[in-house]
């Protein structure tokens, strides 16, 4: 039984990035980006190629917005170790852009999810006026925030918060994203379940400015996965092809000027749901670092 067949605890997962730095001191990079209403801390790992530059365009990934999508975080540990290690194509693609991933944006869900209840999906913020606990932090970003798709009140799985970015953790990212912006040119945001590969807008039924190309682009992510993995991925815009959910990270760094901003839920379609056994970790990860390999290679030819 290897590392990434295992689904890994919070300190597991610390343990892992400082390993992961340490024992590749020239190529990854740790940045403290903030901390959790728990005060853990959000580290996000920068990988880079063989070569660097300080204009170096980038790309982002991040996983564990929500608790109980274990998957997910698996899965940035997974594409870290596996594809960036030993997969020649990736070593290339980090020659020409650097790699900024956050393997689990939400610590304090996820801890609880491993101590107190497998099924949680929010973080652990308390709230003035009520005694239910926690913010759906895919609804506290600044996009159409809390209008139709969200709640405004606290005891929902989907509440929004108190005003946009009023959580830590989506203010960390934000704010990451928006002293980055210049050289960050894909955004992936990492969920489960039900084999989806998503564009904006999820917050409103208006098409993107480049509606197009994002199909295009997911259609082929998709085409690719049927073809080598014999899986089915849905894709399209989010609003239409899943539901209207306002102030998600994807929504929110598409605005911003990230043009390619691409939420996927991975595996699987819901026999398991959250509870992937750890035997399907594998197979979740290379459709999904598929999908983003295909999509990232097409981008960077655009250029
Ligand atoms: O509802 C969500 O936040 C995501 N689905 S999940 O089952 N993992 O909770 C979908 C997010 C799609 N993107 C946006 N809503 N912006
Ligand atoms: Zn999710």
């Amino acid at each position: 039984e290897t590392f990434y067949e295992r689904y890994h605890s919070l300190e597991d997962i610390y343990y892992w990035i400082n390993r992961t730095i340490t024992d590749n001191p020239d190529r990854a990079k740790v940045i403290l980006i903030g901390s959790s209403y728990e005060k853990r801390p959000l580290y996000v790992l920068k990988l880079s190629g063989r070569k660097s530059n300080d204009a170096k365009k980038a790309m982002w990934i991040d996983c564990g917005i929500h608790a109980r999508e274990w998957i997910s975080p698996a899965f940035c540990l997974w594409f870290c170790l596996k594809y960036y290690g030993e997969n020649v194509e990736v070593t290339q693609l980090l020659d020409t852009l650097d790699l900024y991933v956050l393997p689990v944006m939400n610590p304090d869900g996820y801890k609880y999810t491993w101590t107190t209840n497998r099924m949680w999906r929010k973080n652990r913020s308390k709230h003035p006026h009520s005694d239910c606990i926690g913010t759906d932090l895919n609804r506290n970003f600044d996009a159409n925030w809390c209008t139709e798709g969200a709640s405004d009140y606290p005891c929902e799985e989907i509440y929004c918060g108190q005003f946009p970015e009023s959580e830590p953790e989506s203010r960390a990212v934000a704010n990451f994203l928006r002293s980055h912006k210049d050289t960050v040119k894909l955004y992936f945001s990492i969920h489960s379940y039900s084999q989806m590969l998503l564009f904006p807008y999820s917050c409103s039924y208006e098409q993107a400015q480049n509606h197009d190309e994002l199909l295009a682009l997911v259609q082929e992510a998709a085409q690719n996965i049927r073809r080598y993995y014999r899986n089915q991925y849905k894709y399209g815009a989010g609003a239409k092809t899943i539901y209207l959910a306002p102030g998600g990270s994807d929504d929110w760094a598409y605005k911003m000027g990230i043009e390619y901003s691409f939420t996927f839920e991975l595996q699987d379609r819901g026999t398991y749901g959250f509870l992937l056994p750890p035997s399907y970790i594998t197979k979740a990860s290379k459709e999904a670092a598929l999908a983003v390999k295909g999509i990232t290679l097409r981008v960077i030819q655009k250029k």
